[in-house]
């Protein structure tokens, strides 16, 4: 894309509204623009890394065989009822009448929503064990939406729903939704840690948050780094094998790591002092294991082996979807702007023309554009190369190729590299080498 065309209008000045890096960073660099409180427009180049961040969640849901739906965001108030948890949701819960003056309501998560789903179309234990997760908009009309798309009121959450015939079979689900929520966060180029949790009001007994450390977070958290050399890829742990997935889970419970309301001082002090890490914490993701909470509540039972009705076990598993956006911000910037991992970044290189309107500079240019193809932008702009500079830094492109008229006439561009600093002076096709 050429960016003379391009929406995406960055700020020279710290909107004052803004808080904390993340916040400050998206719109300066022209990612969001707020529409309400706690509620935000996702500008092209903000929208193509929420798209990315979307990618890479769908990318490891389907590897674990979770499959891929879309629920709506209203729902009808009626299922809520039936769950228990219409009235016990308060105000955070945005209520709607239609014009029939039936009540609905923006959905804050999809548990009901999915046992109804299920409970209309499964009725035997041979159609069981599945997964579904959507991607969708979520609503919670927060007291205090703040820090931008970190605690909005309107923001887009990755939900998956397992349905097990057992309490071993429902384990299972969630063991391997958490191997694949390391997988997801490691490849994003996060630390994140799995922290025993509270159940809060979805319910149920065993439930963890996935934390990344960054200064603003929302809760004090403490854990062993042990965890930060931990590879979850694929080639390390295989998901359908039984004995890895009692590796990974022995692993993930055999450190230590806990929110300050769970924290054990005692237990901390015997993790290696260098290898104590203590901050604050964000929390990306969250899963739940609640057994037959929503399917008894909901009289959804599918018929098993002997014929008798069985409640099946559920678990839910979140992840903050356009959170992770400001997430991976706060774990990746410095003082001139945003550094994206490769992964996740808008686009993966700008072409910067320090002198538009110079023939050789832009017939460089223009070839580079070409060569590289979609998911390249091209600074072209009638602007300073200060200004040029400064903007590169602050939108957080994994690599700048810097045209000069005096480079180009010898048929050699610079390349930077955002995360490192790094400088080398190469011909066009040595720089598109690099590039891959
Ligand atoms: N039903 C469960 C799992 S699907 C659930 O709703 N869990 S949750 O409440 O913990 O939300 C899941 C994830 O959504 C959180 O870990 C967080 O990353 C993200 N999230 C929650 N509230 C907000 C908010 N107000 N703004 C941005 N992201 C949020």
């Amino acid at each position: 894309m050429r960016l003379s065309r391009c929406l995406i209008p960055t700020l020279k000045e710290t909107p004052a509204e803004a808080q904390i890096a993340s916040h400050r960073l998206m719109l300066r660099a022209g990612l969001v623009r707020q529409t309400a409180a706690g509620i935000y427009a996702w500008l092209p180049a903000g929208l193509r890394v929420l798209n990315n961040i979307a990618r890479i969640v769908r990318e490891e849901q389907d590897a674990i065989g979770a499959q891929e739906l879309l629920m709506p965001t209203i729902q009808p108030a009626e299922l809520w009822r039936e769950s228990g948890r219409y009235d016990g949701y308060g105000k955070e819960m945005l209520r709607i009448r239609d014009r029939h003056d039936r009540e609905l309501l923006y959905g804050p998560t999809n548990e009901e929503m999915i046992t109804d789903i299920f409970r209309q179309s499964v009725r035997s234990y041979r159609e069981l064990p599945q997964s579904v997760y959507h991607i969708q908009w979520k609503f919670r009309d927060e007291v205090r939406p703040r820090f931008g798309v970190m605690r909005g009121r309107e923001f887009l959450m990755k939900d998956a729903y397992s349905f097990d015939l057992d309490h071993a079979g429902a384990v299972r689900s969630y063991r391997q939704m958490m191997l694949a929520y390391m997988r997801t966060f490691q490849r994003m180029g996060l630390k994140a840690i799995p922290m025993q949790a509270e159940t809060g009001p979805i319910g149920g007994d065993l439930s963890h948050e996935f934390i990344i450390l960054a200064p603003t977070g929302e809760s004090q958290v403490f854990y062993d780094a042990a965890f930060e050399a931990i590879d979850y890829s694929g080639g390390n742990f295989d998901h359908a094998s039984d004995s890895d997935l009692a590796r990974f889970t022995a692993l993930m419970t055999s450190h230590y790591a806990a929110t300050d309301e769970k924290h054990d001082a005692t237990a901390f002090q015997r993790v290696p002092e260098a290898d104590r890490r203590e901050g604050r914490g964000i929390e990306v993701g969250h899963i739940f294991y609640f057994g037959t909470k929503y399917s008894a509540a909901m009289g959804f039972a599918v018929a098993g082996p002997d014929g008798a009705p069985l409640h099946p076990e559920m678990g839910s598993y979140g992840i903050g979807v356009s959170r992770l956006v400001g997430g991976i911000i706060e774990a990746s910037h410095d003082a001139q702007g945003i550094i994206w991992p490769d992964s996740v970044a808008p686009f993966r290189a700008v072409i910067l023309n320090l002198k538009p309107g110079d023939a050789v500079c832009d017939r460089a240019c223009d070839e580079l554009y070409e060569r590289l193809g979609t998911g390249v932008l091209y600074d072209d702009r009638a602007e300073r190369a200060g200004v040029k500079f400064a903007d590169a830094d602050l939108m957080g492109h994994p690599w700048q190729i810097i045209v000069g008229p005096r480079g180009a006439a010898a048929g050699r561009v610079e390349l930077k590299r955002r995360a490192s600093g790094e400088r080398a002076d190469l011909s066009l096709d040595e720089a598109l080498a690099r590039l891959g």
